[in-house]
């Protein structure tokens, strides 16, 4: 049987639509589960929109509209996106479902059910903006000596009667935690943070609220209304079912990867594990928190005007452009930057350049000067130097840096072959060869052919769209469009084919720059 694997991002807010950084999130997300895809796991794959909290209750109140017409309303945009950028979810988990409510509830009754929660006063500071509480010595002074959370974000001294979790209680088992798996909490730094911050010492932590009823009720105590934290995280095992404990949930939990923000760390690190722990669930494998995107440097805000709609850079540049642009341009788990003169630049050289002028230069050469597919006459050196270039990057370098999440490394590992591919195109000259060594002209295009549909595999898990166009319009097989099978079974089944390569049409066509971003 296959072994599984269970990723998941974080659920969205959807109290506006989408911004670069979901768009970020679900494509490197969709990137890690299309490789283990390939690699034959059972993949499960969730994402999914946040609908409950203050957030969401204020907004919706400022707009003048309900919460779930907010919510319905703004979740399309997410689905949309995500169906847009080829992100291939199997579970679309919103929080207003009817199932959502009860698998919160039943996490609820088992916590409460352990002796961890208890009623009580709530006194201290919340942000609405994070949906989170923090203490006093966590604040920070604004400009105009305002108090602000440690993201900079305006909080709210709020008393009310209130749930409390035992958080305090497991301090020392998340410590134990942490040093046991070092990996649990990914990248490092982010690690270093938390167990510094857990080191402090936890307080008990509010988990209901009293002042507004939008949300998932508290099980017997009807006036409250879960922390939106708790019915947020519980996402995670609804969509599989939960409190079914059989079938999906058997099967998936505990997940293999959460994907979040840098700025989501503490819930899934501290307050996930403990939630699990206390209502007697398995917790997750690995926590992996990625940086910021930035545009051109700064937050996009309403106020700067620099809000960018993923969707719109996806319709300009291509799909695949702006998933490869995103995995390749920031090593992942720090921040980075984005701009559509990078975008242009780097699809043009990287995409359209090195790969997409080798993929057209050979496939054009070939459809142009052979009846059938080119065969491998004799091997000589540099062909096999070829073949060890492309073989280790595709069958070995690219699977193993995407395993581990580096997902820049992994592509740039990917264009160093492509480059070799460049320099030995050059080196043999083809178009020499036809009139000098047509059989020599056949190995060299053979090599090649070879080559780039191994490259096409490589790059799948990123540019799924050009790189399946590709491999069709190269007479490759589905099933033998993964790492391995590109490498071990590449030659038979072309060999025997008596597919006909037609005259390709550019894969990446040149970028340019739209005149409003010329400046
Ligand atoms: O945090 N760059 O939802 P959200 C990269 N509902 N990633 C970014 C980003 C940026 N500029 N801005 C946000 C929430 N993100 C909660 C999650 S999970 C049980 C509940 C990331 O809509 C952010 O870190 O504010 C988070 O992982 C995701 O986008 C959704 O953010």
């Amino acid at each position: 049987m296959a072994e599984k694997y269970y990723i998941t991002t974080a659920i969205s807010y959807p109290n506006g639509r989408p911004h670069i950084g979901h768009a970020y999130e679900a494509i490197a997300a969709d990137v890690i589960a299309r490789h283990q895809r390939m690699q034959g796991k059972d993949v499960r794959f969730q994402t999914g929109t946040d609908e409950h909290g203050l957030k969401m209750a204020q907004k919706a109140r400022e707009l003048g509209v309900t919460p779930t017409a907010l919510a319905d309303e703004m979740t399309q945009y997410f689905i949309d996106m995500c169906d847009g950028l080829n992100v291939s979810y199997d579970v679309f988990q919103r929080t207003t479902e009817p199932l959502h409510h009860l698998a919160s509830q039943e996490l609820w009754r088992r916590m409460e059910a352990n002796g961890d929660l208890y009623l009580d006063r709530y006194e201290g500071w919340y942000s609405v903006r994070d949906e989170a509480y923090y203490d006093e010595s966590e604040l920070i002074e604004g400009e105009g000596g305002e108090k602000l959370s440690p993201q900079g974000t305006p909080v709210e001294w709020t008393v009310e009667e209130s749930w409390f979790f035992r958080l305090s209680k497991y301090a020392e088992p998340l410590l134990k935690l942490y040093s046991e798996q070092p990996n649990f909490i990914r990248p490092e730094s982010r690690r270093n943070e938390i167990m510094r911050f857990v080191e402090g010492g936890l307080r008990d932590l509010s988990v209901s609220r009293t002042s507004f009823d939008w949300g998932v009720k508290v099980p017997g105590s009807e006036q409250h209304v879960m922390y939106v934290w708790v019915d947020a995280l519980t996402n995670y095992i609804t969509g599989l079912g939960f409190p079914d404990e059989q079938g999906d949930f058997a099967k998936y939990w505990p997940a293999d990867l959460h994907l979040i923000g840098k700025d989501i760390t503490r819930f899934h690190t501290i307050y996930w594990p403990a939630f699990l722990w206390s209502a007697g669930i398995a917790i997750p494998e690995h926590v992996f928190s990625h940086g910021f995107l930035l545009n051109r440097g700064l937050k996009e805000s309403k106020s700067l005007g620099n809000v960018t709609d993923p969707m719109d850079l996806a319709e300009r540049f291509g799909v695949d452009v702006l998933r490869y642009f995103l995995m390749r341009e920031v090593a992942f788990g720090q921040d980075g930057s984005y701009s559509p003169e990078a975008i242009v630049m780097r699809g043009n050289t990287e995409l359209g350049n090195a790969f997409g002028n080798l993929v057209q230069r050979t496939l054009s050469f070939i459809a142009k000067n052979l009846e059938w597919l080119p065969q491998i006459g004799g091997h000589d050196a540099a062909d096999s130097a070829l073949f060890e270039v492309v073989g280790n990057a595709v069958q070995k370098a690219v699977p193993a840096a995407f395993d581990d999440l580096a997902l820049q490394q992994g592509i740039d590992a990917w264009l160093q072959a492509v480059f070799a591919c460049n320099a030995y195109i050059d080196e043999q000259a083809p178009w020499t060869l036809r009139k000098t060594d047509p059989e020599r002209m056949e190995t060299v295009l053979a090599t090649l052919y070879i080559c780039i549909a191994q490259l096409a595999v490589g790059i799948r898990a990123v540019t799924p769209t050009k790189a399946d166009a590709l491999l069709d319009m190269m007479g490759i097989p589905v099933e033998n469009r993964t790492y391995q099978e590109i490498g071990a079974h590449w030659y038979s089944p072309l060999a025997e084919s008596e597919f006909n390569l037609a005259a390709p049409s550019p894969l990446f066509p040149r970028l340019e720059l739209p005149p409003e971003d010329a400046a």
